[in-house]
């Protein structure tokens, strides 16, 4: 956390790191259209160390359904007191989502700040956002998320003003604001729309060339991955959301021989909404792209479980069937010939490697290469002559098995791709020979 000027000495003083009990309630999975599930609070205190804070308790509950206005039962919430008082908690973390009077409620009753999941997903992306696009992305998340709690914005500030002669004026404050708040996101909107365009411009110039992009959990090693397979640089760190951005590089063996590989935002179980709605721009480059690369952290506690709630967050993003690869990360840290026999079965044609060995980046590059290029065609077109120059990469790399002359016109037969055949015929006037 960062410094702050002490009000009295004058000095700069270190800002003491928050002090959090984590609360959650293990619901029925059924319940609210599977909104139910386990709490997961390790998961929740590892958000919480990467936000910042400090974890000095916890409480759990198992019940068929929150309680409407406290989330917690009454008994729970008692305990609940109990220890901020004893921990000397300045805020409680819920693991599940709170409704604006749930938020309230529970503000009103423990007296200190409440925060949910989202929230504090919202607040990490904030602190993690380098890019302009990012941080317009997250604005835009907290915004919308913020809306329909202003009300519990405005009782916060009523019950500090004592309530007195605030209600009428806060009242109008509040349609203010909400029309503030309307008013920004339409500017969001609109500056990430003119940055999405920007961004299809380069895709469109990317044409012809094969593009695959990493996904997966939050610190499954996909930006790790991404330097060892090109020479990025991308930001690594053992926290959770290190990275929010979609970096894109080239990686090249030969001349026809090479691929695009973009890094980008990872997921986690739950992600909220809002914020796979505004990196959605973001995460258009998964939806691009010809390959999806699914890292998976190999030493966590359930990888099935992880793969499932990346493939949960991902219809949202991507609707439609895409080839994807599976890469089983992180594999020093596990007993390498128990995980593979466990797991190679259930997943036919994933890879198993260290990311951060040498090894680890050449395999996964080969991988990629083979899915990408793999299906390799033997097709003859003709082709005017004035575009010869575009065999050039095919006859350095031994793929035109044949080639004709007549009048102004070539016929080749080559091996190649489906995407540099399609290349062919839409940019560079070749005809398909049919066989006969
Ligand atoms: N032991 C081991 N650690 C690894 C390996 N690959 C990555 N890590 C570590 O895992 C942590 C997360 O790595 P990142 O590459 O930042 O993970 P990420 O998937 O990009 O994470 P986010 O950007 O936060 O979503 C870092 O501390 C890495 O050093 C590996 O093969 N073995
Ligand atoms: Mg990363």
């Amino acid at each position: 956390m960062g410094t702050r000027r002490d009000e009295e000495s004058g000095f700069s003083t270190e800002v003491p790191r928050e002090r959090a009990v984590l609360a959650g309630i293990h619901l029925p999975l059924a319940w609210a259209g599977g909104l139910g599930g386990e709490a997961d609070l390790p998961e929740l205190g590892r958000l919480v160390d990467t936000a910042g804070a400090d974890v000095v308790g916890q409480v759990e509950q198992r019940r068929a359904r929150p309680v409407p206005s406290t989330f917690l039962g009454k008994g729970k919430l008692e305990d609940l007191k109990e220890l901020v008082e004893e921990t000397e908690a300045t805020l409680v973390i819920f693991d599940n989502d709170l409704t604006p009077a749930q938020g309230r409620n529970l503000e009103k009753a423990l007296d200190v700040n409440i925060l949910d999941r989202t929230e504090l997903i919202l607040d990490i992306f904030a602190k993690h956002a380098s890019t302009r696009q990012a941080r317009l992305q997250v604005e835009l998340a907290q915004l919308k998320y913020m809306l329909p709690r202003l009300t519990r914005l405005w009782s916060h500030l009523e019950r500090q003003a004592g309530g007195i002669g605030t209600r009428g004026p806060g009242e109008t404050q509040l349609e203010t604001d909400r029309r503030l708040v309307n008013k920004r996101i339409a500017v969001l909107d609109k500056a990430l729309v003119e940055i999405e365009t920007t961004r299809q411009t380069q895709v469109r110039s990317r044409q012809g060339t094969y593009t695959a992009a990493l996904i997966g959990y939050t610190n499954a090693g996909k930006s790790t991955l991404m330097n060892g397979v090109t020479d990025a640089g991308v930001y690594v760190k053992d926290q959770l959301f290190a990275t929010l951005d979609a970096t894109t590089r080239k990686v090249e063996i030969d001349e026809r021989r090479r691929f695009l590989l973009t890094d980008t935002v990872g997921f986690i179980r739950r992600l909220p909404h809002h914020l796979v709605e505004s990196f959605k721009a973001t995460l258009q480059e998964v939806r691009d792209a010809d390959l999806m690369v699914h890292v998976v952290d190999a030493s966590c506690d359930d990888p099935e479980h992880q793969i499932a709630s990346v493939n949960k967050v991902l219809r949202e993003i991507v609707p439609e069937e895409k080839a994807t690869l599976l890469v089983f990360n992180k594999m020093d840290l596990v007993d390498s010939e128990l995980f593979i026999n466990r797991f190679s079965r259930s997943y036919p044609g994933s890879v198993f490697v260290a990311g951060r060995t040498e090894d680890g980046s050449t395999e996964l590059r080969e991988a990629i290469l083979t899915r990408l290029t793999g299906n390799e065609l033997i097709r003859t077109v003709r082709l005017p002559i004035t575009n010869l120059h575009c065999l050039s990469s095919f006859h350095r790399t031994g793929s035109v098995l044949e080639q004709e002359f007549e009048a102004d016109m070539c016929l080749a037969t080559l091996r190649l791709t489906e995407k540099e055949l399609n290349r062919l015929l839409s940019r560079e006037g070749a005809v398909l020979v049919e066989e006969s």
